[in-house]
C-alpha cells in the first residue's frame, strides 16, 4: 500500500479513494445533539446511526458536539481536533472482513475541564436540542444499595455551591437548563445511552435530587419541561489496539490515530419521549416504542451479564478475551446454564423477542474471532456493573426459589480476582476499579471470614442475611481459595 495519508477533513476526497467517506457537508455549527462521554461506544453506536442518517440525505442540520469532562479525555480531545473530528469505525465481521468507513457525524469536540463556561454555552445555545450521556454505569453517582444520589462527592458539593464552575454531568446539565429557562429557550432532552435498567428515569431522578439541593424553582421548571427517554443501546466495541491503527495504515493506508473497532450487530431501543425534536433515527433502524423496559432487561440480564459470568472467570483461567471463552466448551456451557437457569426464568415473556435466538445470537456474537474483546474491558469497573447486571438476579432468583448456583461462583471468583490480583497461571490482573482498595481489603480478609466481601453493603444490599445463598457463596470462595483451577468446579457444575 502507498504512503499513509493523514485522515482530516482537508484530505477526505483522497481517503475515499481508499473506503467510503461521508458524503454530507459538514459544519461545526450544525450540531443539534450534545454528547458528554465521546468513548469507543458512542462512536461505534449513536455517532454511527446519525452518520447513517446524513448520508441518507435527511438530519443535514443535525450533527454532534462531543463533550469531555474528564481530564482524561484531553489525549482523544487532542487527536481528534487534528482530525477535524473524522475517524474510522472498523466493522469486523465473524469471517475476518473488516469494514472500514469514515465518520463525520461529530463535528466539534469541547473540553468541560479547560473551559467549563464553553461547554455551558454550547448546551445553552438555541439550536441545542438533546444532550445525550454513555458516561458509564459508575457515572450517575448514586448509591447502588439505596438508589439514591450520592451528596458526599466532593465534585458534587463545589458545584452544587458554584453553579459556573461545574464539574460533572449534574452542575453543567443544571446550569445550562438553568440559562435556557431564563433565555425562554425551549428545554433538551436528556438521552442516557449507558447500560443502566430505565436508564432515563435514573438521570432524571439524580439530576432532580442535585437541582432540588442548588435550586428548587429550577428543579420544578426542569420537571415540567426536559422529557428523559429511557432507552437501551447495544453495540460490542472493544477497545481500540495499536494493531487496529496498524491494520489500517497497511491495508487501506490511512493514518487514524484512534479508530474505532466492533462487531457488525447493532441495536438501539428507545421511548419515543423528546422535549424538543429529535433526528428520524427510525429510518435507519432504530426502534422507537412506548416502553423500553423489558428490552433493558433482556440485554442487561443477558448480554452484559453474559460478558461478567465470562470474564470474570476467564480472567482468573487466563483466558486473554471472550472469544477465547466462549471456544472452550466448559466457558461455553456454564454461559449457557447461566443464562437458561437463572437469567431467563427472571425475564419472563418478552412481546416480540425469541429469547431462544436471541440466547443462540449472543454467543455467536460472543465468539467472533475478530472482535478479540479482552477481559480486562469486560472486568473493569465490575463494582459499578455487578450491581446492574448480575446481583438483581442473584436477589430475584432467592425471591423466587430460583436457581443461583452460576452467579454465586463468579461472585466468589470476583472475590478471590480483588484479592490476589493474579491468574491461575500466577500472571497479574490488573484490577481497573474506582472501587479498587475497598474491593481489595474487603476481599482479602475472606480467609479470615469468608463473607467479608459480601458484607460490602453497598454492592451487595442485604445478600449476606441470606442462609441460602451465604452457604453456596462460602462453599465457592473456599473451593476457589483451595485450588484457582476452576474449570473443574465449572465442569461439575454443568456436568459435562
Ligand atoms: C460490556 C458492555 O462493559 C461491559 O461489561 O458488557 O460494554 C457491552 O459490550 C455493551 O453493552 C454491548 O452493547
Amino acid at each position: 500500500m502507498e504512503i499513509s495519508i493523514q485522515l482530516n477533513q482537508e484530505n477526505l476526497q483522497e481517503v475515499g479513494s481508499r473506503m467510503p467517506v461521508p458524503k454530507y457537508t459538514r459544519a461545526a455549527d450544525t450540531s443539534g445533539i450534545v454528547h458528554i462521554g465521546v468513548g469507543g461506544f458512542h462512536r461505534a453506536h449513536m455517532a454511527y446511526y446519525l452518520h447513517q442518517l446524513k448520508n441518507g440525505g435527511t438530519a443535514s442540520a443535525w450533527g454532534i458536539c462531543g463533550i469531555g469532562l474528564r481530564e482524561a479525555d484531553t489525549k482523544l480531545h487532542d487527536i481528534f481536533k487534528k482530525q477535524d473530528y473524522l475517524y474510522t469505525l472498523m466493522v469486523k465481521h465473524p469471517n475476518g472482513k473488516i469494514e472500514p468507513e469514515v465518520i463525520g457525524a461529530i463535528v466539534d469536540f469541547k473540553m468541560g475541564t479547560d473551559s467549563p463556561e464553553q461547554v455551558i454555552a454550547r448546551m445553552a445555545a438555541a439550536d441545542t436540542k438533546i444532550v445525550s450521556l454513555t458516561i458509564t454505569e459508575g457515572g450517575y453517582n448514586f448509591n447502588p444499595n439505596t438508589g439514591e444520589f450520592n451528596f458526599d462527592n466532593p465534585d458534587i458539593q463545589h458545584e452544587l455551591h458554584n453553579p459556573n464552575d461545574p464539574k460533572t454531568v449534574y452542575g453543567f446539565l443544571t446550569t445550562a437548563l438553568k440559562r435556557r429557562r431564563d433565555a425562554g429557550l425551549p428545554a433538551f432532552t436528556v438521552l442516557s445511552c449507558d447500560n443502566i435498567e430505565h436508564n432515563g428515569d435514573m438521570v432524571r431522578k439524580m439530576l432532580l435530587a442535585f437541582a432540588e439541593a442548588q435550586d428548587p424553582d429550577l428543579a420544578k421548571w426542569i420537571t415540567q419541561e426536559v422529557c428523559f427517554p429511557n432507552s437501551m443501546v447495544d453495540r460490542i466495541t472493544p477497545v481500540t489496539t495499536p494493531a487496529d491503527i496498524e491494520t489500517l495504515a497497511q491495508n487501506y493506508g490511512v493514518a487514524d490515530a484512534w479508530p474505532v473497532t466492533c462487531e457488525p450487530f447493532i441495536q438501539w431501543v428507545i421511548e419515543d419521549k423528546f422535549s424538543n425534536g429529535r433526528p428520524a433515527f427510525e429510518k435507519v433502524g432504530v426502534q422507537f416504542v412506548p416502553d423500553v423496559s423489558p428490552y433493558e432487561k433482556m440485554k442487561l440480564r443477558l448480554l452484559n451479564a453474559g460478558h461478567s459470568v465470562l470474564g470474570l472467570l476467564g480472567i482468573l483461567h487466563g483466558h486473554p478475551t471472550i472469544n477465547a471463552c466462549i471456544e472452550d466448551e466448559v466457558f461455553k456451557n456454564y454461559l449457557r446454564a447461566f443464562l437458561d437457569e437463572e437469567a431467563t426464568p427472571i425475564l419472563g415473556n418478552i412481546e416480540g423477542i425469541d429469547l431462544e435466538d436471541y440466547k443462540n445470537s449472543l454467543l455467536e456474537r460472543f465468539g467472533n474471532p475478530n472482535i478479540k474483546d479482552s477481559v480486562s474491558r469486560i472486568c473493569a469497573e465490575s463494582s459499578a456493573k455487578l450491581p446492574k447486571f448480575l446481583i438483581p438476579t442473584i436477589h430475584e432468583n432467592l425471591a423466587t426459589g430460583g436457581n443461583i448456583k452460576f452467579a454465586t461462583f463468579v461472585i466468589a471468583a470476583w472475590c478471590y480476582n480483588s484479592d490476589k490480583q493474579v491468574d491461575q497461571n500466577g500472571q497479574p490482573i490488573e484490577i481497573i476499579d474506582a472501587m479498587q482498595v475497598k474491593l481489595h481489603q474487603a476481599a482479602k480478609q475472606t480467609t479470615i471470614d469468608p463473607l467479608a466481601f459480601i458484607k460490602q453493603e453497598s454492592l451487595f444490599g442485604n445478600l449476606v442475611k441470606n442462609k441460602r445463598f451465604t452457604k453456596l457463596y462460602t462453599e465457592a470462595v473456599q473451593k476457589i481459595y483451595k485450588d484457582t483451577n476452576i474449570k473443574k468446579y465449572m465442569r461439575d457444575m454443568i456436568s459435562i
